[in-house]
């Protein structure tokens, strides 16, 4: 037989076997006997390399005829058993697939509350970053280096010097300068630091900070604000709240806030005492670092964690389960 014929047989079996191919596992074989890498349509290109070269000038065209044939046969017969498939008959018995409505975090949850409340009483929302000088996050704020209170906050350092925030009264520093008093502002955002993580501790929390500056503010209008705060936020009514006297350099004086459920059972971690803010009276010195005449302008802040917050709220005893990306843990919280 002359290259010719089995260049014509070639097409007339490949574009039959194409046809014929019932399912994608038969259109694969046939596709592989006649278009493969040892193929017949190989086998025949390689013999026509091998021709004198007056006879590839005659069968130049009718291998490329061929080639494109068996090209087009194989496309057609793919969308084929494609729309084959797409046509299977639907059985409208089964049971769907299951869409979950998704819920809130229940720290996003708490953060957008904060966020409500307190616009509600005239403060300002503000931000800060993650990444933090040293001088935002210690220095201006009283903690020069070497104090020890740092030893309290140790975080995560990058190599340029910089730090991850160990809390949100890092954003008072970087506030000041560029506010005239008075003013009312609040900051909901992560904290990083290098701590050993237990129940109430983790290495990233979150964490709410307000701080108002203003004329003949004082330790009054403090616990007034935090007691509103925390109606509003906790939404039990067995909720005990103390004060305690406490050492915050910014501060002076400083306290701890501390709030037990009543209602909980005698085993519960919230029977006891949580800690759940640290609060009190700007200091001058943090005043003075930020331009602000602290003879003139008085003002108090607090800095709540508010995972131990959202804990409380919905008696949930580990702080782990916050960050632990466990859905069935979470979406029993989700609104
Ligand atoms: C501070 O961070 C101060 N900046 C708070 C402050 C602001 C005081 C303004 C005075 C004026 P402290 O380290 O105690 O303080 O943290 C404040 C709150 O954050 C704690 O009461 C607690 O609720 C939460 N918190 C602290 N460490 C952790 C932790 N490792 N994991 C979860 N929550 C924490």
């Amino acid at each position: 037989m002359s290259l010719r014929d089995d260049l014509e047989l070639l097409k007339t079996d490949g574009v039959a076997a194409f046809a014929a191919a019932g399912d994608a596992a038969a259109l694969e074989e046939a596709r592989i006997r006649f278009l493969g890498s040892n193929g017949r349509e190989k086998e025949l290109t390689k013999a026509f390399g091998a021709a004198a070269s007056e006879d590839k000038r005659a069968l130049g065209p009718v291998l490329n005829q061929v080639k494109t044939a068996l090209k087009e046969a194989f496309i057609a017969a793919q969308d084929r058993l494609a729309s084959v498939e797409n046509d299977a008959p639907i059985d409208l018995t089964l049971p769907g697939a299951e869409r979950r409505r998704g819920s809130r975090h229940p720290i996003s949850q708490v953060a957008q509350e904060v966020e409500e409340v307190f616009s509600s009483m005239g403060y300002e929302i503000v931000d800060g970053p993650h990444v933090e000088m040293d001088e935002f996050n210690f220095g201006r704020l009283n903690i020069p280096e070497n104090h020890p209170a740092r030893d309290h906050q140790d975080t995560f350092w990058l190599d340029n010097g910089k730090l991850l925030r160990t809390h949100t009264s890092a954003v008072q520093s970087r506030v000041y300068p560029q506010s005239t008093p008075p003013f009312r502002k609040v900051v909901v955002g992560k904290v990083f630091r290098y701590e050993a993580v237990d129940a109430t501790h983790d290495n990233t929390f979150t964490q709410v900070e307000g701080f108002v500056v203003d004329e003949g503010v004082n330790a009054k209008h403090l616990v007034g604000t935090i007691r509103t705060m925390l109606s509003a936020l906790l939404k039990r009514d067995d909720i005990e709240v103390r004060l305690r006297p406490s050492f915050f350099p910014f501060v002076e004086p400083g306290f701890e806030v501390d709030v037990r459920l009543t209602q909980a059972d005698p085993s519960s971690r919230f029977s006891r005492w949580v800690e759940l803010l640290g609060c009190g009276m700007i200091h001058p010195k943090v005043l003075e670092a930020g331009g602000i005449d602290p003879t003139r302008w008085q003002g108090f802040a607090f800095g709540l964690g508010l995972e131990r917050l959202a804990m409380i709220r919905h008696g949930i005893t580990d702080i782990r389960v916050m960050h632990g990306a466990d859905l069935r843990s979470l979406r029993q919280f989700g609104a």
